[in-house]
């Protein structure tokens, strides 16, 4: 398929620019002005519009088994919710049972994603350790294309990393070129207060936010922080919801640590509150960790996306309808944890981001795409309109206005955390793969369009360090 976007205006994290963008194929092929339509070319007129690298979501789970239920979003209509919106790509976790083989599991989670309508990659979570875990992260970074691995510091009894798991993983990856990442929340404090609350005798969802308070995020980001520290690992914070985790990765990043911070859209746009409703079903559908923070956190949070010491913005995409949401009607820590907003993220951000002028266009692609890219080690395949770069781009209607609604998402659950945000900016066109698969509200998706993306490993930790080595020996001198 040929692809002529003419007249729009360009928008890289580096730079604004008039150009057309001439898709050939699975790539562009031509970034410059006044491009005659090739021959069956479809064209389309992006006057008045921004042109921009397509959104990669760094955190989704679909179709995850968790909490005694699976997430109500597959792998097809979550990547189609996710094109609507202008993202496409994600990158989704493969999650091990404690004791099941890494490998087992990722070839299970690829079964799953090869109905995808949109690209798609996998970091790999690290929930116990043995020989054979050492072994097996060596297999997916070399031969499978995962460079990044996720390690959870909550859910204590699943799959809780401890920091002998920690130390073990952190020491790997960076052997093998990896990063690290982390669900940053102290899963031994978030167990004895959930108890302490509910023998108190609070049982409803207001109990969950009361369970996980910042400090209890903050100790696990800082813990993480200082660990990836001493072993000399880089490190991604996945979803920091406080100012608390924030502090610890601007004081890292202050001494020349290499740690990233990721943040969610509804942490910026969704306060406690929520937790408050007291139809169950609105309060549970909140139900997420880290939770929902009250104003004084989204505040910090979007300051750290204005000071670089946030660098992405994810979704935790992690869907569950009220039905399964019920199984904690009379036990918060029953209710699955999770929430959506794929189809969203783009066009909140903007509205409450570069509409507000908090944030410029470019900063704008920088966090919902750009970063992304280049902290896991695909740019400029991805996170860029360039000549050879992958042809995923969203054209930008900046007039455009709409009221987001779980009446007319496209993803596949029943509540929006955004219900009844009206924004204006969104997609107007989706091109994925060089075509065009969402086109003023009606997408045209194909079901394992989807392709898995490789993400290669960075220099190699020992390879770095002999090269050091090499350069500071004294010169031989000629005898
Ligand atoms: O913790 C996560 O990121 C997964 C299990 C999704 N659920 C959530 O509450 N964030
Ligand atoms: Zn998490
Ligand atoms: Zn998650």
């Amino acid at each position: 398929m040929t692809v002529l976007i003419k007249g729009g205006t360009i928008v890289n994290a580096d730079r604004t620019f008039r150009s057309d963008v001439l898709c050939e194929g699975d790539l562009i092929t031509a970034v410059e002005n006044n491009i005659e339509p090739p021959e069956r070319a479809t064209v389309v007129d992006a006057s008045g519009q921004y042109v921009m690298p397509g959104g990669i979501d760094p955190h989704t789970h679909m179709q995850l088994p968790f909490m005694g239920t699976v997430a109500s979003e597959d792998f097809y209509t979550g990547t189609a919710a996710g094109l609507a919106g202008g993202t496409t790509m994600i990158i989704d976790f493969v999650i091990p049972n404690p004791q099941q083989n890494l490998l087992e599991a990722y070839d299970s989670w690829r079964g799953w994603a090869e109905k995808s309508v949109a690209d798609y990659s996998f970091h790999v979570a690290v929930t116990w350790w043995d020989d054979t875990v050492h072994a097996d992260m060596r297999t997916l970074v070399q031969e499978r294309g995962v460079n990044s691995f996720k390690h959870f510091m909550a859910y204590k009894g699943a799959i809780m990393a401890d920091d002998e798991i920690l130390v073990n993983s952190f020491t790997r990856a960076r052997e093998l070129g990896a990063i690290t990442t982390v669900h940053a929340e102290n899963g031994e404090l978030v167990f004895r207060l959930q108890k302490e609350i509910f023998e108190k005798g609070i049982s409803g969802p207001e109990g969950h936010p009361l369970s996980r308070p910042p400090e209890v995020e903050g100790e696990a980001a800082n813990r993480a922080i200082r660990i990836a520290e001493v072993l000399n690992v880089p490190l991604y914070v996945v979803h920091n919801s406080c100012k608390q985790s924030l502090e610890s990765i601007t004081r890292a990043r202050n001494e020349g640590q290499r740690v990233y911070g990721e943040v969610l859209a509804g942490h910026l746009l969704i306060d406690d509150s929520v937790y408050l409703d007291k139809d169950f079903n609105v309060a549970a559908a909140h139900v997420m960790s880290p939770p929902f923070r009250s104003k004084e956190h989204q505040d910090a949070l979007w300051r750290g996306l204005q000071s670089g010491n946030l660098h992405t913005t994810a979704t935790d995409h992690c869907c569950f309808v009220a039905e399964q949401k019920a199984m904690g009607k009379d036990d918060f820590r029953q209710i699955p944890n999770g929430t959506g907003g794929i189809e969203n993220r783009l066009e909140v951000l903007w509205h409450h981001g570069v509409s507000t002028g908090r944030l410029t266009m470019n900063e704008f692609v920088l966090i919902t795409s750009t970063n992304t890219a280049q902290i896991f080690n695909i740019y400029p395949r991805k996170g860029t309109i360039a000549v050879g770069s992958d042809a995923d781009i969203v054209i930008w209607d900046p007039e455009a206005t709409k009221t987001i609604s779980a009446k007319t998402h496209h993803q596949n659950v029943d509540y929006n955390i955004f219900e009844g945000m009206t924004v204006k900016g969104c997609a107007s066109h989706t091109v994925s793969q060089g075509r065009i698969v969402y086109k003023n509200g009606e997408l045209m998706v194909e079901r394992g369009a989807g392709r898995y993306i490789d993400r290669p490993p960075f220099a190699n930790y020992y390879d770095a360090l002999k090269i050091k080595a090499q350069r500071s020996e004294p010169a031989a001198v000629n005898r």
